[in-house]
């Protein structure tokens, strides 16, 4: 009953807010998303207007920051900020950078009577503690239209504020289904309203290879498309301008961005074009249904290793951050036990399984991109046959693999099924689309603690943190990407951000109330958490 109080409660406030946005507003409650580790309320308010002066450093990262900043301004409200190096005594935004002072992501921000005043020791801090203020404004400043009746002011408070942890992430299947650039921008932007700094780009898979590589062609051509059951050809992908592109704009908003190149497994749509790096030589189609395909990269011919060179090689310098992703997870090893050249292979390196096969493999191209500056992240099957030395461990199956990795002394990243699978159900499955399978609640998801209890001491630093995974093979539409994403990547980022001591389920409902109205005018569409089971859907109707 109480599940049922809250989430009506959610409910009936979204279509409130929604209803009321134009209306003026009292002055606006301090409701941050992620909580900030440390806040003070304070007396009085500050109101930014035509006349305000945004003080801010010069340097390319900061101008494109201010620019984001006054793009709000001028959008929502109409006005723009003058920018200026000079502090006046009043109506300010000022932005103060000490290199060192404190640490990489972190802020602190004053709003007092005379003006908002942010301090960080670098760009990423200073742009989150501007985020930060944008939230202490009515939500209207994120409308893409001006309204004229807003007070934009926000009330006094003072932040100390750094995140717990330093992944926090998205993951984003294109493959089963594909998404336009301006889809994905659309999401970055949402990302960062929430100080998410990781998109995981899951690029390539059985049912469609999603990135344009010069060398080889027939990867998009022919295995960017596949042929539905009823005959359709469905079909996508990125070319490498596009890919600069959202890289370029992930990095204006202080998002990294993660490539995965799959590997050994969930690599049919690469063998369509080039069945030679096959373990049979195929013909292959690409992969048309869910599931996991026996037809894997072959692990003993070298041809498979100079083309994953070639791939990497046009892949790392669309990519400027330094974690790179190679899949890992369900590869079946049926072909390898009956292909004469994996046999060979592990009889010349003395593996003794195909497991050891699949580690000798993997460490191959740990050389590879180590070579190209660039640290190698896995599933955690990659633990079996034996870790290579310097991968991090992605642990999706349950946290078992992300436990072991720790114990190894290898960094981890945890994503376990129960807790961020978002293409999990998230409400009644009789009143939701069709999903994957899989139930979890925003209280789950919000619940996640990414830190197991087996994890103590300096184990528990190995853990980076965590993102919500996207597998789409129900997401037929974007709308349908974006209901299942939201509002759990939302509770998923306070996950990577707030200290468990400053965490409350309660509250971070009630503070969601004007993240929905800011996701309304991002025309995010969001789940709306309804009461569950037979007797709360009567209630409710
Ligand atoms: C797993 C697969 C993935 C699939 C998803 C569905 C991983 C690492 N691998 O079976 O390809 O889309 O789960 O939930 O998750």
């Amino acid at each position: 009953m109480k599940k049922l109080k809250i989430n009506f409660f959610i409910l009936v406030s979204a279509m409130v807010l929604a209803a009321c946005s134009t209306g003026k507003k009292e002055v606006p409650q301090v409701a941050v998303v992620p909580q900030p580790n440390k806040l003070v309320k304070a007396e009085g308010t500050f109101t930014v207007n035509a006349k305000t002066t945004f003080v801010i450093p010069e340097n390319k990262a900061l101008n494109s920051t201010a620019g984001l900043v006054n793009m709000r301004f001028k959008q929502a409200a109409g006005f723009e900020l003058t920018v200026a190096q000079q502090k006046p005594a009043k109506n300010f935004i000022a932005v103060e950078l000490a290199k060192g002072s404190m640490g990489d992501e972190a802020y602190e921000l004053e709003v007092a009577k005379e003006g908002v005043t942010i301090k960080a020791a670098t760009e990423r801090g200073a742009f989150y503690g501007l985020i930060t203020m944008l939230q202490l404004l009515p939500a209207e400043i994120e409308r893409t239209t001006q309204v004229s009746d807003v007070d934009w002011t926000m009330a006094c408070v003072t932040i100390k504020d750094a995140p717990r942890f330093v992944w926090r992430g998205m993951h984003l299947d294109v493959c089963r289904h594909f998404v336009p650039v301006d889809f994905i921008k659309k999401q970055l932007d949402v990302m960062a309203m929430f100080k998410m700094n990781t998109f995981h780009w899951h690029l390539t898979e059985d049912q469609g290879w999603r990135i344009e590589i010069k060398k080889y062609p027939k990867l998009t051509e022919l295995g960017g498309v596949r042929t539905e059951g009823d005959g359709s050809e469905y079909g996508g992908y990125y070319t490498q301008e596009e890919i600069k592109e959202v890289v370029a704009y992930a990095s204006e908003r202080f998002i990294n961005v993660v490539p995965e190149i799959e590997l050994p497994g969930h690599a049919l749509a690469a063998l369509v074009g080039y069945p030679e790096l096959s373990c049979t030589g195929g013909p292959f189609k690409v992969r048309n249904v869910w599931g996991v395909e026996p037809d894997v990269y072959c692990a003993g011919k070298e041809e498979t290793f100079h083309f994953l060179e070639d791939v990497i090689d046009e892949v790392v310098p669309l990519f400027p951050y330094e974690y790179f992703h190679i899949g890992g997870d369900e590869c079946p090893k049926t072909r390898w036990e009956e292909c004469p050249d994996c046999q060979r292979r592990m009889r010349k390196e003395g593996l003794k399984d195909e497991h050891e096969l699949q580690s000798y493999f993997v460490q191959r191209i740990e050389k590879v991109l180590l070579a190209h500056g660039r640290k190698m992240i896995g599933w955690d099957e990659i633990l079996e046959g034996g870790l290579a030395p310097s991968a991090t461990v992605m642990s999706w199956r349950g946290e078992a693999g992300g436990i072991e990795a720790a114990k190894q002394g290898h960094d981890v990243v945890m994503t376990p099924g129960n807790w961020v699978y978002l293409d999990h159900y998230q409400g009644d499955s009789r009143f939701e689309p069709v999903a994957i399978g899989g139930y979890t609640t925003l209280e789950e998801s919000y619940g996640y603690n990414p830190v197991p209890a087996d994890l103590k001491g300096d184990m528990a630093k190995h853990v980076l943190g965590t993102q919500g995974n996207v597998w789409s093979e129900y997401m037929y539409t974007p709308e349908l990407f974006e209901y299942r994403i939201y509002p759990r990547i939302i509770a998923l980022a306070e996950v990577g951000w707030t200290e468990t001591a400053n965490k409350n389920y309660e509250d971070f409902l009630t503070r969601m109330n004007p993240q929905f109205e800011r996701l309304d005018y991002h025309n995010i569409n969001y789940h709306i958490p309804l009461p569950e089971g037979p007797v709360n859907v009567v209630a409710f109707t």
